[in-house]
């Protein structure tokens, strides 16, 4: 098909009318869960520019926006898809289709919209006159949910940061209406002050998010430099460090908790995670290392996230070994695995040795485990449900552990027990013999613990 061709395709279809998408709408089964929605939650129709891919593709990105948003809370009453070749720059969906999505708004009884993708304020401000409700975009949906699921300092005040980047920039072009821009639960709190001589409003609440945002940086470095402490400590203690990676909703915090027993919790929800736990295991062959949990990723992540998510994101940038956590049951995993890829390499994370783990085979199905099997044929396949496939994990975690790299000979007197502890937990020891002199030691160790073991050194 010629370019020309292409775009007379495209106008064509634009003209047909907005695409209703069957199967969309939330099943409420509780008649308490009902009436609490209708008292206390949005009532949504989703909308969704499709500019690439097929119509299987644009289906996925809706029924995943659907996720967001019932995670968030929000009832999903309709949603449309509209085929174009970009979004419209001042109402997204077409301007023609403004008009029936007034009606299906109308009609559902709605009170919020969500568009799958990020908006400009313009944009924003245009539909929202014209549909007459509130109107948000994913990366906002995404925050609101960021900002449900914070619970540590750090997490509430990296989400706030992220919150506050997103309404600075959309602050740009609004007319100065801020109180409108915040409408939803996602305002960061930004209060509306006295009036300086001279100064509008705009430029007012421009400099007390610049504030706010300076104070916000400051706070996450003082609270970063805590976590640094830890990690050095643990880097000192040469403790290999593998960190669980994977798509919101892999099953990362379960497999967490089925390896070492630690109570994390663990949903049905997207981003569940927010803050990072780690725990210390051993391998069967008895070397130590830690499991770190943490936020998962998501296609298009929002840049706000990963830049106010930095130390967070750290824990899984200065990791030995990734886990890479795929949910098999899910429509798209390759699409996954793509996505936290692409996110990886963003943090600086994309040279670290990653295991594949393919998770919830208990639930997929079989074609699919066989098309994974044959991309990615070093991948470990489990069930962090019927357990299936973990002794496969743990040997594997085992063997790609990295090896300690210095070989030493020591002689170690009786009452230097914690080194000959050490050498047993992050080194690799080849030949031991008891003497009357002390214990002599043939090793595989770490830089470190050959730098303390060196005055015991043996020929
Ligand atoms: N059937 C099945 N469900 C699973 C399995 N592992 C996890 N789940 C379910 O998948 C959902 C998400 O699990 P989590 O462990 O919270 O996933 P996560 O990757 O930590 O998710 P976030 O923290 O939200 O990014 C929960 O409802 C789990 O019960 C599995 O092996 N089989
Ligand atoms: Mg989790």
């Amino acid at each position: 098909m010629s370019f020309h061709a292409e775009d007379e395709q495209l106008e064509l279809e634009e003209r047909q009318s907005l695409q209703r998408v069957p199967g969309l709408s939330t099943q409420l089964v509780d008649i308490s869960e009902v009436e609490y929605r209708e008292l206390q939650l949005e009532r949504v129709v989703l909308v969704s520019v499709w500019t690439s891919g097929t119509q299987a593709d644009a289906e996925l990105s809706i029924f995943e926006l659907k996720k967001l948003a019932e995670t968030a809370g929000s009832e999903v009453l309709d949603g449309v898809i509209q085929r174009r070749k970009v979004p419209d720059p001042s109402t997204y969906i077409g301007r023609g289709k403004v008009a029936e999505l007034r009606d299906l708004v109308r009609e559902t009884g709605a009170d919020t919209v969500i568009c799958d993708g990020e908006m400009q304020a313009a944009q924003l401000r245009n539909l929202e006159d014209q549909v007459g409700v509130k109107v948000i975009d994913r990366t906002a949906l995404i925050l609101d949910i960021f900002a449900q699921h914070a619970r540590s300092a750090e997490g509430k005040a990296q989400v706030e940061l992220a919150q506050l980047q997103y309404l600075r920039q959309r602050l740009r072009g609004w007319g100065g209406n801020l109180s409108r821009q915040v409408g939803g639960r996602a305002s960061g709190g930004v209060g509306i002050g006295g009036r300086g001589p001279g100064e509008t409003k705009l430029e007012i609440d421009r400099r007390r998010i610049g504030h706010r945002i300076a104070a916000l940086r400051r706070r996450l470095r003082e609270l970063d430099a805590v976590r640094e402490t830890q990690r050095a400590s643990r880097r000192e203690a040469s403790v290999p460090s593998v960190a669980l990676v994977g798509y919101t909703n892999a099953g990362k915090s379960s497999l967490l908790n089925l390896l070492s027993g630690a109570g994390v919790l663990v949903q049905d929800a997207l981003f569940a995670t927010l803050d990072p736990v780690t725990r210390r295991l051993r391998t069967d062959s008895g070397r130590e290392y830690t499991l770190t949990d943490t936020v998962g990723f998501i296609r298009h992540l929002p840049h706000e996230l990963v830049e106010a998510f930095r130390s967070t994101l750290e824990e899984t940038v200065r990791a030995d070994l990734l886990l890479h956590v795929v949910d098999g049951s899910d429509p798209d995993p390759f699409g996954q695995v793509g996505a936290v890829r692409q996110v990886l390499g963003e943090i600086g994370a994309g040279d670290i040795p990653e295991l594949l783990v393919v998770n919830k085979i208990d639930v997929a199905a079989e074609a699919m485990l066989l098309a994974l099997r044959g991309k990615y044929p070093s991948a470990v396949f489990v069930s962090a449900h019927s357990q299936a496939g973990v002794p496969e994990l743990l040997a594997r975690i085992d063997a790609e552990l990295p090896r300690p790299g210095v070989r030493v000979q020591v002689l170690l007197p009786y009452e230097r027990g914690d080194l000959l502890n050490r050498i047993h937990l992050t080194g690799e020891p080849l030949e031991i013999t008891h003497t009357e002199h002390g214990t002599l030691v043939s090793a595989l160790v770490s830089a470190a613990l050959a730098g303390e073991l060196a005055p015991y050194a043996h020929e």
